[in-house]
């Protein structure tokens, strides 16, 4: 067998829910009064925690997510079906510090506050929020804890098979594999062009949490949202607010109380510190300064460039032009606060 055949072997490789677990979640899900009702647990709020939740909790709560959207409704998405496909999807998320099902639980539960709030929520189709809170689960996929940048340093077979948006493409591409698995396909009872279009938006969306493509189209979101005259229900409009949902629900967590940002943060710079590890070690290379042990007491100087930089900007923007998206901002600014103050206690 070829070497590119090896590897694609191993790339396909993915297991799917037990059985056993299946049937355990199926029968809290079909009686509702066992699964924990969305507002006791906050689910409709921004302020979401799940640092006090166990891992069935946060499962049943991803299930409950998809419920209160109505998509299983309107779609006939069977009860096992649903339950199989969020177990699979969890099973396919790697144990790694930050890039991790928990973390693909907040970002799905910050869009479905998203779509439940902001006024813009009624131009999306049925199909269109489907996959947007699909996207949302799975846009992480076996995630390795590692950079684009690291798996072309080091070649891997991912970066040869995608050389930009690497990862990205490979989230969407496990997701594609999880819902072709026996039992597993959400999307199952789409008529051929909702299917289509559902499995377009989810590509769409999960290739926007690449950062890179974030810069590259924020400019003009940001120009069309204050230009005052943007017809939002044009395809082209639309794809791009649903690009920046999707940049804003996955750094979502620079919003959250103080007290849950902090211990993210330190999630996000173990995972990042355990790269430069690597790459100092394996790859004797010194690694960027975000990833660098050395350089830890520049995190909260770090935090705020990324606040400025990367989440600001945008939930400014929003919250300017969508009142309910406010709360985010609002976290964001009071967060730069906290760590401002710390970058200058130093
Ligand atoms: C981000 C882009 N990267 C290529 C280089 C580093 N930067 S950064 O300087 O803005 C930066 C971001 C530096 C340090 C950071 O965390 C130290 C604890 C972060 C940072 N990134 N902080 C966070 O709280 C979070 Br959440 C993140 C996001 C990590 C995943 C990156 C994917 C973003 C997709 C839009
Ligand atoms: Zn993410």
């Amino acid at each position: 067998m070829s070497k590119q055949k090896v590897a694609l072997e191993v790339l396909s490789y993915h297991a799917t829910a037990r059985e056993e677990d299946v049937g355990k979640l199926l029968s809290t899900v079909s009686q509702p009064a066992q699964l924990p009702a969305a507002t006791k647990i906050g689910l409709y709020d921004f302020r979401f925690n799940d640092f006090v939740m166990s891992e069935d909790e946060t499962v049943q709560g991803a299930v409950r997510l998809f419920l209160e959207c109505d998509c299983v409704n309107k779609f006939r998405v069977p009860y096992d079906v649903l339950c199989r496909w969020v177990l699979s999807v969890k099973k396919n998320y790697r144990p790694v510090t930050y890039h991790n099902w928990r973390h693909a639980f907040n970002v799905t539960q910050t869009m479905f506050v998203i779509l439940k709030t902001a006024p813009f929520s009624s131009m999306f189709s049925d199909v269109e929020t489907f996959a947007m809170m699909t996207a949302s689960l799975c846009h992480d996929l076996d995630h390795r804890g590692t950079n684009n940048a690291f798996q072309s340093k080091i070649e891997s077979p991912l970066a040869r098979l995608y050389s930009t948006s690497t990862m990205e493409h490979h989230h969407f591409d496990h997701s594609i594999m999880i819902m072709n698995s026996e039992g597993n396909n959400i999307f199952q009872s789409l008529s051929d062009e909702d299917y289509r279009e559902a499995l377009s938006i989810l590509e769409d969306s999960i290739l926007s949490t690449d950062l890179a493509l974030y810069f590259k189209k924020r400019g003009s979101f940001i120009s069309r949202a204050q230009g005052g005259v943007t017809d939002w229900t044009v395809e082209d409009n639309k794809s791009l607010l649903r690009a920046m949902m999707m940049t804003a629900c996955d750094v979502s967590a620079i919003c959250k109380p103080w007290e849950v940002q902090k211990k993210v943060a330190e999630l996000v710079y173990s995972e990042f510190f355990q790269q430069g590890d690597i790459e100092r070690t394996k790859l004797h290379q010194k690694p960027i300064d975000i990833m660098d042990r050395e350089k830890k007491d520049e995190l909260p100087k770090m935090q705020v460039g990324f606040i400025d930089s990367i989440c600001m900007p945008l939930y400014k923007v929003m919250a300017e032009k969508w009142p309910s998206l406010y709360p985010l901002y609002e976290g964001c600014r009071s967060n730069r606060d906290h760590w401002q103050a710390l970058a200058q206690q130093k």
